[in-house]
């Protein structure tokens, strides 16, 4: 297979300004004739040579240039192109007929049916399983659309923009013309025709103007997609506040289809959404579903400037729209509800999944330098770090200063296709101020480690902070130069309140309690004058940088002291989180010691167990009514394996996970009464109405949070307590929490709990989903074989994404059956990718990409040997596809 490279990008020898596509839709194939007219973008007098970009499995009917048919020898077909030549100087049509197959078509790339409809999906690289063309997004065009269909099987048929003309066609059949007037890369071109039920509401901008929203979806779902109907209506009214930008077509259409590679797709008024993201009832769907759903809805809405008006100029800089709007919906979920908790929760996922991405074989920086797949390089570093640069922009030029970022951005750059470099700028200019050395943070790969030390000068009453960094190689990529990092302090006096802050070669006459240090060299010091008192420093505050910081002298009772007195939520928790951190680290490595005793647990033991101070300083926050509870549920929470296993080299993932098994069982024990409690003052009162705002989902967190850590106790009374509730919940939020706490424990209620489970949904494919994956993630040890059996099940189906995801993807985190020490995890995964790379391409490289396997080095060395073999055995099979070939061959390196 044959890399891209970012420095090998040239415009394109010509340009299309229009394009004239007319789908007619069959059952045994689909017919569809393009007519573009192009421009020439070259230089010089003759015109070269107009590659377009194809796929084998797209059959050429005819081409014709400026009317003519095309003679043999002026173009050439081969499995990835057709090239014209001959052409004539200027402005010239062509016109193209191409044959395809939308109804065997299972990789959900381009035109392919979901449960009878046709729906498209053309980011990154789709367009070209359609019809031949300049399938990269500099070139943009004004589309319009025609698309013809039986009328009985397909009443619904869209496309973007605007309707223009519909109505019926001789023997059953009708067609609708959709024009859009704006410009795009045809990576947001979208079709749609089916059978579909529809949901209608308006918005009125804030100059007037009335939209029409449309949400469609299969009959059965159309009363559940309220909630996602109410979401964007937020996001369209918090963009206008918050960035001043209004919707600019008259029509915004939402399809959910129940098969789909990604969660939602931004295609220009006609986003098209993986079901799960769209529907939600409270009789079906978690809390967290609801804010995914109302998070991705915006997302998507998000698009249609950051994105879709000002879009990327080659796939290079895709974190230009997908880090600023992963940046701006964070922004709107955390104005809609706890913006602290949403903070936890984002860095928590950065911390557990991206540092993990950033530290394996696949590292790579936000604006990649190669790719095989485009579709490999959607990744939690291109959006969620992508997402901390723009945000660390917010952190230093203040929200007003970003502002006039975004407004000059716009400015400058709508209707264009552009570059990361072009964002930079644009911050830069609005604030006159220099960004310039931000562009490390675009080109190096892997997670700063920051070190920090204090010291306090009592005669001088200052406070002298020294901060290093380095970042540690990664994979092609050996030096590294340092890079810009805010990093946000405040001071704590003894009483626990904020010293005023005095930052020398900043005094402004403000004596601010937080202050954003920027630290650009390797190392640097800053001194704080007038400080009254030996402080206890608070750094980093809102995760103003994703590095990893290490705080030189900062010992257990300092953080005790920032778990209960911070003024900053987020390094309150941090505070809390590093406690448990070093706590899990010390029995790790006395847990590893096999001198030490018999077993784990009595290593453990003898190394000292969870100690008291700890124990007490977490009751103070489970007993403090005054917290939210989302953030207690937080704050109690363990540290993720992922976010460990950095630190511990050849680490045994299952030492690991039974180390943490038993913080949890031990906290748990301690905390039993405190435990009971909060679900006593959580729980909710008899015939409660559900409600998803953000006040009623924290008291459920903290009740589930509370019920996990009763059931690991593994006690009977605490077994049938939770299958009562699995019984009498009134909400998914509590049904699947109650079976969630009972997962790990084989028993009565864990079986009854399941199969009544099932009986209740087996209706409801979105429901299932999340049986099958708590069962896949279990971790009873030789639930291998419940795994292998959920493969056979009625409810199980290989070719829908979700269904793959809930399943391969749950089974990678249960720890004790993937890193089984026979290596039979392993295998049963590598056996899954290979079967499922023969349907779907996409999600087979997801399920290598997700797994252990990018991360090989991480491990000991006879897990290692095992992962290796797997490794190899995918990249020995026939016709291994590039996307699975891609990450496989970077994990064995
Ligand atoms: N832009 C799409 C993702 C497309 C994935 C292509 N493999 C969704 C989003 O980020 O909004
Ligand atoms: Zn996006």
């Amino acid at each position: 297979p044959q890399a891209v490279y970012r420095k090998d990008y040239k415009p394109p020898p010509y340009l299309i300004e229009r394009v004239h596509l007319t789908f007619v839709l069959n059952e045994d194939s689909t017919r569809v004739l393009s007519r573009l007219s192009f421009k020439p973008n070259y230089d010089g007098e003759a015109p070269p040579p107009l590659p377009l970009d194809g796929r084998k499995d797209v059959k050429l009917v005819a081409v014709k240039v400026a009317g003519e048919a095309l003679a043999a020898d002026s173009y050439e077909l081969t499995d990835k192109k057709l090239t014209l030549s001959g052409l004539p100087k200027g402005a010239f049509e062509v016109e193209i007929e191409t044959e395809i197959k939308p109804q065997e078509n299972t990789s959900l790339e381009g035109l392919y049916k979901s449960s009878g409809n046709f729906v498209t999906q053309c980011e990154a690289e789709g367009f070209r399983g359609i019809t031949f063309f300049l399938d990269r997004p500099d070139v943009m065009a004004k589309y319009t659309t025609r698309v013809e269909a039986a009328k009985e099987p397909y009443p619904v048929l869209l496309s973007n923009g605007n309707l223009l003309d519909s109505g019926d066609l001789p023997d059953g059949r009708h067609f609708a013309v959709w024009e859009d007037p704006f410009p795009k890369p045809c990576y947001l071109f979208a079709l749609v025709a089916g059978s579909l039920s529809l949901k209608e509401d308006t918005f009125t901008t804030r100059s007037g103007r009335s939209i029409t929203l449309r949400i469609y979806a299969e009959a059965k779902d159309i009363d559940k997609v309220g909630h996602a109907m109410r979401s964007l209506q937020k996001a369209m009214k918090w963009d206008e506040d918050v960035f001043g930008l209004e919707y600019d077509l008259d029509l915004f259409n939402i399809v959910a289809v129940s098969d789909f590679n990604m969660g939602a797709m931004e295609n220009k008024s006609l986003n098209i959404f993986n079901s799960r993201l769209v529907i939600a009832s409270p009789a079906t769907s978690s809390d967290l579903d609801f804010a995914r759903v109302e998070g991705v809805v915006a997302h998507e809405y998000f698009h249609n400037w950051t994105g879709n008006r000002v879009t990327c100029r080659d796939w290079f800089q895709l974190t230009l729209k997908e880090g600023l709007t992963v940046f701006r919906d964070q922004e709107f979920s955390a104005d809609m509800n706890s913006r602290a908790v949403k903070r936890i929760d984002d860095v928590t996922r950065l911390r557990t999944a991206q540092f993990a991405e950033d530290s394996g074989a696949m590292s790579h920086p936000i604006r990649p330098d190669k790719y095989i797949k485009m579709d490999n390089f959607y990744t939690l570093t291109v959006y969620e770090k992508g997402a901390e640069i723009v945000r660390m922009y917010n952190t230093l030029l203040g929200k007003e200063g970003f502002r006039k970022g975004m407004d000059l951005y716009f400015q400058r750059h709508d209707g264009q296709a552009v570059t990361c470099d072009d964002f930079r700028a644009a911050m830069a200019d609005a604030k006159g101020r220099d960004l310039s050395a931000f562009a490390a943070w675009y080109g190096q790969a892997g997670t700063p480690q920051v070190t920090v030390a204090g010291e306090y000068d009592a005669a001088a009453r200052t406070f002298t902070l020294s901060a290093s960094q380095r970042t540690p190689p990664t994979p092609g990529q050996s030096d590294k130069a340092p890079v810009p990092i805010p990093i946000a302090v405040g001071l704590l006096g003894a009483d626990g309140q904020e010293l005023p802050l005095h930052l020398k070669g900043h005094e402004n006459g403000a004596a601010p309690t937080t202050e954003v240090l920027l630290l650009e060299g390797a190392q640097q010091e800053f001194v704080f004058t007038e400080v009254s008192e030996r402080p206890v420093p608070s750094l980093l505050r809102g995760f103003s940088a994703p590095v990893k910081l290490e705080v030189e002298g900062q010992d257990e009772e300092q953080l005790r002291f920032l778990l209960a007195h911070d003024s900053d939520p987020f390094c309150r928790w941090e505070a809390g989180q590093r406690l448990l951190r070093s706590l899990l680290m010390a029995l790790y490595a006395a847990a590893a010691d096999t001198a030490k005793g018999e077993s784990v647990e009595e290593r453990v033991a003898g190394a000292g167990g969870v100690p008291e101070a700890l124990v007490g300083a977490l009751r103070a926050v489970l007993d403090d009514p005054s917290l939210d509870g989302a953030f207690v549920a937080a704050a109690i929470s363990l540290p993720s394996a992922s976010e460990l296993i950095d630190d511990i080299p050849g680490v045994d993932p299952v030492v690991l996970h039974d180390v943490r098994q038993y913080v949890a069982r031990q906290l748990a024990e301690q905390l039993r009464p405190e435990l009971e409690a909060a679900v006593k003052r959580t729980d909710s009162a008899p015939g409660e109405a559900y409600s998803p705002d953000a006040a009623s989902a924290a008291r459920r967190a903290l009740k589930n949070r509370a019920l996990y850590y009763l059931g690991e106790l593994g006690d009977a009374e605490v077994g049938a307590d939770l299958l009562r509730r699995t019984r009498e919940a009134t909400n998914m939020t509590d049904h699947i929490a109650a079976l969630a706490a009972l997962i790990d424990h084989p028993g009565a209620e864990r079986d009854t709990a399941l199969q009544e489970f099932y009986e209740a949904w087996k209706g409801e494919p979105l429901v299932l989903l999340k049986w099958i994956g708590i069962q896949a993630g279990a971790h009873v040890p030789g639930n291998l074989g419940a795994v292998k059996g959920l493969l056979g099940h009625p409810a199980f189906a290989l070719s829908n994404p979700n269904m793959c995801y809930a399943l391969f993807l749950s089974f990678l985190r249960s720890t004790p059956n993937f890193h089984a020490a026979d290596g039979s995890g392993y295998a049963f995964l590598a056996d899954s990718i290979l079967q499922v790379d023969k349907v779907n391409r996409q999600v087979a490289a997801r399920m290598t990409g997700s797994s252990a396997f990018t991360s090989v080095r991480k491990f000991d060395a006879r897990r290692q040997g095992l992962m290796r073999a797997q490794l190899q055995r995918i990249l020995a099979q026939d016709g291994l596809s590039e996307n699975v070939y891609e990450i496989a061959s970077s994990s064995l390196q």
